[in-house]
């Protein structure tokens, strides 16, 4: 079985505790199986190493659609003292992400379909000598399970904002079409370590960080990916650091 990719992605999606059940829930669970298979794809030859610090790596894949530069974009990282649903919760949590995204305008939640799946309209800051961009998306936070995989995490999570339609999503701008996603795994450092004895200091979390996004029109290709070069590794800089700073003297959330 676990030599058959999509059976094992396929299984990573049953989680212990059902996700509530809406009006998206079939997209959501398409979309989960969807960046599931690629945060794991191995990094090939077509992906160019773009940003590497510390552990942090960031990879584009150059594409064009229709004279369009939508890249896709990929990063790896680890850091410690953190839980993967640490890091994921505080990613899909509405309340805090004017507190980290440093890309926004606005943020708003149009609809909450449920208590893991919300409707955002987000107005992303203007770029010279670029149109306004706003998106409109879908966030939903998944529980996974990978043992199927055999890895020795112990516990991993998953967040995906993928593009949507909806009446109340009005502007000016010119709309952007975003699949991102965020699949974090916990490890442990002893990995031996009976987990009930784990402090802070005995998490390792590792991020797979995948964004899909299409500009919605034309922008300057070599404008973009400079911006993209600079923002998407300042923002798993930031948000790293964030979630760190936020978790250090709370009780460990597994
Ligand atoms: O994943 C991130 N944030 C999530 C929660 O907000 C959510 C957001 C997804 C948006 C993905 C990027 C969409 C790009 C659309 C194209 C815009 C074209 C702009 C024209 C430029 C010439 O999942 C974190 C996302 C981190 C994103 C980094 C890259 C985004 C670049 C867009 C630039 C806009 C602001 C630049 C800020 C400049 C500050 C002076």
């Amino acid at each position: 079985v676990r030599d058959n990719p999509d059976t094992l992605y396929a299984r990573t999606i049953c989680a212990d505790t059902p996700p509530a059940e809406h009006k998206l829930s079939q997209q959501c669970n398409e979309k989960v199986e969807e960046n599931i298979k690629y945060a794991f794809s191995k990094i090939e030859s077509t992906w160019d190493l773009i940003h590497v610090e510390g552990e942090m790596k960031v990879y584009k894949s150059e594409q064009e659609i229709d004279g369009v530069v939508c890249d896709p974009l990929k990063a790896t990282h680890t850091i410690r003292n953190v839980t993967s649903q640490e890091m994921c919760f505080t990613f899909w949590d509405v309340n805090v992400r004017m507190e980290w995204d440093t890309t926004l305008d606005i943020t708003n939640t149009l609809e909450v379909l449920s208590q893991d799946t919300v409707i955002s309209h987000q107005l992303m800051k203007r770029v010279w000598p670029a149109t306004q961009r706003d998106t409109c998306f879908v966030s939903h936070l998944r529980k996974l399970d990978l043992s199927i995989q055999n890895t020795q995490d112990v516990g991993s999570w998953l967040v995906i904002n993928f593009s949507t339609e909806h009446p109340k999503a009005t502007s000016k701008c010119i709309r952007a079409k975003v699949n991102v996603s965020m699949l974090c795994q916990t490890f442990l450092d002893p990995p031996d370590i009976p987990i009930e004895k784990a402090t802070r200091e005995n998490l390792v979390c590792k991020i797979f960080y995948v964004a899909h996004a299409n500009p919605g029109g034309w922008v300057p290709g070599s404008v973009l990916r400079t911006v993209y070069k600079r923002e998407y590794p300042k923002f798993l800089r930031k948000f790293s650091t964030y979630v760190h700073e936020k978790c250090k003297d709370k009780p460990i959330k597994w």
